[in-house]
């Protein structure tokens, strides 16, 4: 296993730092002019700007330099501004940035889906149609079961995330901030959509319900709720992102693949956020041997520049007629150029073992804190797979949901010059998602303040 920087090619010294006044002069500024151009609506997490970022680090316009544990939300897998990955855009715009592939197509879209063709799970023909964004991604993949199976019915699972757009709003599970807020909605939401139990065990009832019996329980809902005959697609995240790093119980997915199969129910694996090496495989699936009908990306696919897919079975993919599936930009040739060159890096530098050696180190850390504080810890769980990582953070002695610590520790990890995200329906999750190529010295330090300021709340 590599150790230190495992390029050393960086732009950027892999350091954090702090100086002075924080936010800085120069953020202060763009906050100020930001106000008066930017709708409130779309809020940031840090309230510095970013100058440059490369690697594991992001500095800011004062000088800054910050070690990025969120990645952008799971996107700069390969690093910010990977070198490979700008030399393939560079080459890409110096030649074309735009045709549309529904006007006239170019090889760069076909190099992306023969590439899903071999990464996605299972070897069975598969088709790959490209698009922008995640949520973009997860409504065709709908469309697609739909036209397929000619039912109306999909369901989605307690604290998924699958969008913002208007029927991916209806699959989120969590109102605020998402779909309302105390002053009003976003609403009215897309129909035919229904919610299944998940598999949370951290959370559940009754501590000894098993994957396969979790299962049980979601088919009897969907059954006795909806009647499978209905349904067109079960749409799951095989590890949930943005409600909380829920890893489901062992035999969970694989139950409902499994029924799925048998009613004829299109099954969508949208791993958005658990794709392209981040839990320490290609795909999140694939550590339960889960071979999903069709199968969402986006984020990690393509080095930072927006792109997403939809993969899956050849006869499902080919029921929609030529001309059902597209938009302007879908399959983008520079965001193409960039994916196969964030692919190859993948390939190249094994991240999925990169992603298994971070989320080895991180963990043994994190339990042996817990262990440290004993009564007084507000660590209620460590879970996650390879480099997706969560805290569950609770009040000291139960499982009560501890959302003002959640908040404290990623503000003093901010100060100390460490980003890092959180989640979960309830807000107490404190969740990992390091650059791939993050370097063994950085982890450790960024790691040291995660610490500090766990501490620093018990
Ligand atoms: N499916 C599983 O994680 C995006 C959203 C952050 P888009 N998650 C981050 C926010 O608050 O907007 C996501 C996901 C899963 C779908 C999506 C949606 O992907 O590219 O943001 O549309």
């Amino acid at each position: 296993m590599t150790t230190q920087a495992i390029d050393p090619q960086y732009r950027i010294e892999q350091k954090r730092r702090i100086n002075g006044a924080f936010p800085g002069p120069c953020s202060q500024e763009l906050a100020a002019r930001r106000a008066k151009s930017v709708a409130a609506g779309v809020a940031s997490g840090v309230p510095v700007y970013v100058a440059d970022a490369d690697g594991a680090i992001v500095t800011d316009v004062d000088g800054n330099s910050f070690i990025d544990l969120g990645s952008g939300i799971a996107v700069t897998s390969v690093g910010a501004s990977n070198a490979a990955v700008a030399a393939a855009v560079r080459e890409q715009v110096g030649h074309f940035t735009h045709t549309c592939f529904m006007v006239a197509p170019y090889e760069g879209y076909i190099e992306v889906a023969e590439l899903l063709a071999e990464l996605t799970p299972g070897d069975h023909e598969k088709r790959s149609v490209l698009f922008n964004s995640g949520a973009e991604a997860v409504e065709n993949a709908v469309k697609i079961a739909r036209m397929a199976t000619g039912r109306p019915a999909v369901v989605a699972f307690d604290h998924a995330y699958h969008g913002r757009t208007n029927l991916t709003m209806a699959l989120t599970a969590k109102a605020m901030p998402y779909k309302s807020s105390p002053a009003g909605t976003f609403g009215p939401f897309a129909p035919e959509v229904y919610r299944a139990p998940m598999s949370y065990p951290f959370r559940e009832e009754n501590e000894n319900i098993n994957g396969k019996e979790a299962a049980e329980r979601a088919i009897l809902a969907i059954e006795k709720q909806i009647g499978s005959e209905s349904v067109a697609a079960l749409l799951i995240e095989p590890i949930q992102g943005e409600g909380g790093f829920i890893v489901p119980a062992d035999g969970f997915l694989p139950r409902l693949a499994e029924w799925a199969q048998e009613k004829g129910i299109v099954f969508i694996a949208d791993e958005v956020q658990s794709g392209f090496c981040r839990t320490g495989d290609w795909f999140a699936a694939n550590h339960e041997g889960v071979v999903p009908d069709l199968i969402t990306m986006a984020k990690g696919i393509a080095g930072g520049m927006p792109l997403s897919a939809v993969t899956g079975r050849a006869e499902l993919m080919d029921a929609v007629h030529p001309g059902g599936l597209g938009g302007t930009y879908g399959g983008n040739p520079v965001a193409c150029a960039a994916a196969v060159a964030a692919i190859g890096i993948m390939k190249d530098l094994d991240l999925n073992a990169r992603a298994q050696h971070i989320g080895s180190v991180a963990m043994t850390r994190l339990h042996a804190v817990a262990a440290d504080l004993g009564d007084k810890s507000i660590i209620g769980e460590v879970r996650g797979r390879g480099a997706m990582l969560a805290i569950e953070l609770v009040m000291p002695g139960g499982k009560a949901p501890n959302a003002s610590a959640t908040k404290a520790i990623s503000e003093y990890c901010l100060k100390e010059g460490v980003i890092i995200l959180t989640c979960g329906t309830y807000g107490n999750v404190v969740r990992l998602l390091p650059p791939l190529v993050i370097g063994d010295d950085v982890l450790e330090d960024g790691l040291n303040v995660l610490e500090a300021a766990i501490r620093s709340q018990c």
